[in-house]
């Protein structure tokens, strides 16, 4: 084999690795936070009898995506680079039933003392021109590895499960037509959005009713 054709797959086998490791770094820092979301959970259902969570999603963007996402934002196509201007490489989405939840599981997250808050995005109070509605919080944990330790960005969206039914389709119709959508259904969808807030702030209310009728049955007993 040629020496230059050595050196190539050598580099290749190299980058592969860095890859690999790259990513794994990014799973483990997922998983960390996953089971700190779990405990918060579990421990809640505990203490107040009721989950403010009801499920959690986790993933990890696909390489393809990464590579869009570093073309779309023209960042430098070096590892160190992509760590540190895509931060949402690892992403946990959590679904609540009410917006009311939403807050109190974002301020039990900006709690957690191994966890660093570095920005957040509230698309529920200031929702996105095409009705997007979520609660983004870029956080940063740490991931102990056998060399040393590494700060990783998870990008945490926390929203109630009517904005993600939105948000699920809206990305659908998005990556369907390419991202040119059409302007009918653009209106359609930004309508659907201000249905979903209607039908949250519904729910919201009809909840502290029955929560009421709770608390009045358990104080006459
Ligand atoms: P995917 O395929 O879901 O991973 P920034 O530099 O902070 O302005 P960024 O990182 O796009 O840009 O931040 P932002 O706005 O917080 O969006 C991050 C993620 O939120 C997106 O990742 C989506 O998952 C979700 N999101 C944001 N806006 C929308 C929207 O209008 N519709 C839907 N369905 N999801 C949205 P990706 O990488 O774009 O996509």
């Amino acid at each position: 084999m040629p020496t230059n054709e050595l050196i190539s797959s050598q580099d290749l086998r190299a980058i592969e690795k860095d890859l690999k490791r790259f990513i794994m770094v990014y799973r483990f820092g997922l998983d960390e936070v996953n089971t700190k979301i779990n405990i918060l959970n579990e421990e809640f259902q505990q203490i107040h009898d009721y989950n403010p969570i009801e499920h959690v999603k986790t993933r990890i963007k696909s390489p393809k995506s990464i590579l869009s996402k570093v073309n779309r934002k023209n960042v430098e196509m070096s590892l160190e680079a992509i760590g540190e201007n895509i931060r949402d490489i690892a992403g946990i989405r959590i679904v609540c039933s009410f917006v009311s939840d939403i807050y109190l599981v974002a301020g039990m997250i900006e709690k957690l003392e191994s966890i660093k808050i570095i920005e957040s995005k509230d698309y529920i109070k200031t929702p996105k021109p095409n009705g997007y509605q979520s609660l983004h919080m870029i956080i940063q944990v740490p991931v102990y590895l056998s060399d040393r330790v590494e700060e990783t960005y998870v990008e945490v969206q926390i929203r109630t499960a009517g904005m993600d039914f939105w948000a699920s389709l809206e990305h659908k119709i998005y990556y369907k037509y390419d991202g040119e959508i059409p302007k009918t259904l653009e209106d359609e969808l930004r309508d659907a959005a201000l249905k979903v807030s209607e039908l949250d702030e519904k729910m919201e209310d009809l909840n502290k009713k029955v929560l009421e009728i709770k608390q009045h049955v358990s104080d006459n007993n």
